[in-house]
């Protein structure tokens, strides 16, 4: 099986439009709204692909309660502590050109006793799971620390342990050596203390990550692809050109598929592959964090996996 963690749960509300003009009244012609948050998105995307999963995480009020009943109606197994605060809603505003407009709400306040509950629920999942893939933003109150504690439980209950999250949370997350990560170019420039001139020093910096104890690293270039770093070696993976219709969700996809790759033991250059299908496809869809299972398969034979040493 298959954990997601998504401490920071959303409603992801997709609000189609011909153009967006600030300071004017704009009429919506299509609204989507899903269980969202980075790490639900996930749990979607290896749930569509047919594979066991499980999303647990914060929930609370009355989206949190939309959040569950969206999850058990997508068939999604979901195990949530619940808070005494409201779930957050987020935006995405597309308008006819593609140009998507993201607003994320901050999220609630977590109580230290929501969080010990969330410590100890983790315990008995990770116990259960193959892989536990921790995504998205830190919610108001958890300490920077959080998923530094909650990979060490996981990891502790023998499962891999995957972290796709930003900024301080991510540094601070990466101290306790998650198998893997997915930090953006600058992150990888701030944690390395100097600039990226290239993709050549880029590579050069990821190898170097991997020496600290991360073993799989990989780093995304949008429709270009990604280039990785795994247990010391580097590959340039080149994603099928496809039209998108909204590339929100897509680096959540990339997880569920480099998940499922992993919690099925296939070999790295596989992983990337299922990792890039899964993210292109997502691109395919008008839904944040959402695959067609066929889209994913078609789309497999056409990612290139470089080996650039
Ligand atoms: O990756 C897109 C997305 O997952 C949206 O679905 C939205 O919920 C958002 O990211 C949340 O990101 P955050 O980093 O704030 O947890």
């Amino acid at each position: 099986m298959i954990v997601t963690v998504t401490l920071n749960a959303a409603i992801d509300k997709t609000y189609h439009l011909p153009a967006l003009a600030a300071g004017q009244v704009s009429r919506v012609d299509r609204v989507y709204a899903e269980p969202g948050g980075k790490g639900i998105n996930v749990a979607r995307v290896v749930a569509l692909q047919g594979v066991p999963v499980l999303a647990t995480g914060f929930a609370g009020g009355s989206n949190g309660d939309f959040i569950e009943r969206g999850l058990t109606r997508q068939g999604i197994v979901h195990d949530f502590v619940k808070i005494e605060g409201e779930s957050r809603i987020c935006l995405n505003i597309m308008d006819q050109d593609g140009v998507s407009t993201e607003l994320l709400e901050p999220g609630p306040t977590i109580a230290g006793q929501e969080m010990e509950a969330m410590r100890q629920k983790l315990a008995l999942l990770a116990a259960r799971a193959k892989v536990v893939a921790f995504s998205g933003s830190l919610p108001a109150g958890v300490p920077k620390s959080f998923y530094a504690e909650l990979i060490e439980i996981a990891q502790r209950q023998g499962a891999v342990v995957f972290l796709d999250t930003s900024g301080e949370a991510l540094l601070r997350g990466a101290e306790a050596k998650p198998y893997f990560i997915k930090p953006n170019e600058d992150e990888v420039a701030q944690w390395l203390g100097h600039s990226i001139e290239d993709e050549n020093a880029l590579k050069q910096g990821l190898l170097r990550l991997n020496e600290t104890g991360i073993p799989c690293i990989s780093v995304s270039m949008g429709a270009q692809g990604s280039l990785a770093a795994f247990h010391g070696v580097c590959y340039r993976v080149h994603a099928p050109k496809v039209e998108a219709v909204n590339a929100v969700g897509c680096g959540d996809a990339y997880v569920a598929g480099m998940a499922i790759g992993t919690a099925q033991g296939l070999p790295v250059e596989e992983c990337l592959r299922l990792a890039t299908a899964s993210g292109t496809a997502n691109a395919l869809t008008a839904r944040a964090g959402y695959v067609e299972p066929e889209d994913v398969k078609r789309l497999l034979g056409e990612v290139v996996v470089e080996r650039i040493g």
